[in-house]
C-alpha cells in the first residue's frame, strides 16, 4: 500500500506540470476516476481488518479532499491566466473602414458628364487663365459690356484674367477646324463678386456646344429636355424665357419644372413650380465667322449650366460658401 504522503508529493509534482484544461482533467482521471489511483486506495480498504479499516479510510478521505482541492485551485489559475491573456473578442463590433466620398460639387460634375457623355458629347477642357481675346472679344462681348470690368473679373494685366466662363474652351475646339463638335466643358471659373448666399468668386460651370449642319433650336430644347429628364426625373419638363447673351442669338434662359412638387409649388422651387437652371440659345453667326467657321452652312447651340446653383437645388443647401468652408459635418451629408 504507497504510503499516503507519497501519493500526495506525486499528485502535486503532477499537478505543477499541468497547464491546460485538458491535461487537469487527465490527472484528474488519473487520481479521482474509476480506476484511478485513489479510488484503487479506497477498494484496498476492504482487504483490511475492521480494526485498521477507520483510520486508513479517514486518512483516503483526506487524501481525495487534497487532490479534489489542488484540482480545483489549478483551475481557477488556469481561468484567470487565460483571462489575462490579450485574446481575440469574438464580441467586439467590427471596426468600420473609413472610405472617402467626392465632393458633393465633384458627384453633381460627374452625373452631368455623364448624361452628356451618354448623348454623344465629348468632355473638353482648357486653361483658367485666358486671354482678354479668348474670354470676351472671341464671344462677341462688346467692349463697354460690364463683364469685361475690373470690378467684375480677375485680370492680371491687361491681357491675361482668369476665365469667367468655360466658353473660351469652345473657341480653342472650334479653331481646330474639325466640325461637327459636339461637346460639353466643365470647369472652374473665377468673378469678382462678394461672397454671400447666393455668390462666390469662384465657381463651376458646364457649358455645352454643338455644332452641325441645320442644327436648330428644336435640337437644343430636345436635347435639354432629355438631360434634365435624366437629371431630376422623367416627369421633368422645360421652358425658355427670352434672354440676351452676346455669344448666342436668339438666347434664352432655361427652367426646369421642380423636381419635387412637379409644378404645384413648394419650398425648392419657391411656390412657382420652376426652377431657373442656366441660360441657352443659337450660337451667335458672329462668333462662328470669328473662329473660321462658315455661318451659312454650319449652325450650333450652346448652353450653360452652374454647377453649385445645380448641387444647391438639387441637394437643398441654401448657402453656395457651405460648398467651399469643408465643414466635415457638412460634407459628410452627401
Ligand atoms: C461658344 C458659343 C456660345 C455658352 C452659353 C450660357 C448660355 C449661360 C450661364 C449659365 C449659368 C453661366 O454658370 S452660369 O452663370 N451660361 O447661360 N452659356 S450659352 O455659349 C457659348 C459658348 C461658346 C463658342
Amino acid at each position: 500500500m504507497p504510503d499516503q504522503n507519497d501519493l500526495i508529493q506525486q499528485f502535486e509534482n503532477e499537478l505543477k506540470e499541468v497547464n491546460d484544461a485538458q491535461a487537469l482533467d487527465d490527472l484528474r482521471v488519473r487520481f479521482l476516476g474509476k480506476k484511478g489511483l485513489v479510488t484503487q486506495e479506497f477498494k484496498q480498504l476492504g482487504k483490511l481488518s475492521p480494526r485498521e479499516r477507520p483510520a486508513r479510510g479517514a486518512e483516503l478521505n483526506l487524501l481525495k479532499e487534497r487532490v479534489q482541492e489542488g484540482i480545483s485551485r489549478r483551475q481557477i489559475q488556469l481561468q484567470n491566466a487565460q483571462l489575462s491573456q490579450p485574446t481575440l473578442d469574438r464580441t467586439l463590433p467590427g471596426r468600420r473602414s473609413q472610405v472617402g466620398k467626392l465632393h458633393p460639387l465633384v458627384q453633381i460634375e460627374e452625373r452631368v458628364k455623364d448624361i452628356f457623355r451618354s448623348m454623344g458629347f465629348t468632355v473638353e477642357t482648357g486653361p483658367e487663365i485666358e486671354t482678354v481675346y479668348y474670354n470676351f472679344t472671341a464671344l462677341n462681348t462688346p467692349e463697354w459690356h460690364p463683364a469685361r470690368d475690373d470690378a467684375d473679373t480677375f485680370y492680371f494685366d491687361d491681357e491675361k484674367l482668369l476665365r469667367t466662363e468655360t466658353s473660351p474652351v469652345q473657341i480653342h475646339v472650334l479653331e481646330r477646324g474639325k466640325l461637327p463638335v459636339r461637346m460639353i466643358a466643365p470647369g472652374r471659373v473665377y468673378r469678382n463678386d462678394k461672397p454671400d448666399p447666393t455668390h462666390f468668386p469662384v465657381f463651376h460651370q458646364v457649358e455645352g456646344l454643338y455644332v452641325d449642319k441645320g442644327v436648330t433650336f428644336a435640337d437644343l430644347k430636345g436635347t435639354l429636355l432629355a438631360f434634365y429628364r435624366r437629371f431630376f426625373g422623367p416627369e421633368t419638363e422645360i421652358r425658355f424665357r427670352p434672354h440676351y447673351f452676346p455669344f448666342t442669338e436668339p438666347s434664352a434662359e432655361v427652367d426646369a419644372s421642380c423636381y419635387l412638387c412637379g409644378g404645384d409649388g413648394c419650398r425648392v422651387c419657391k411656390h412657382t413650380g420652376w426652377i431657373e437652371m442656366g441660360g441657352s440659345g443659337m450660337v451667335d453667326p458672329k462668333v462662328l465667322e470669328g473662329v473660321g467657321v462658315d455661318p451659312e452652312v454650319w449652325t450650333g447651340y450652346a448652353f450653360g449650366l452652374g454647377i453649385e446653383r445645380t448641387a444647391m437645388v438639387w441637394y437643398g443647401v441654401d448657402d453656395i460658401r457651405l460648398f467651399y468652408e469643408n465643414d466635415l459635418r457638412f460634407l459628410r451629408q452627401f
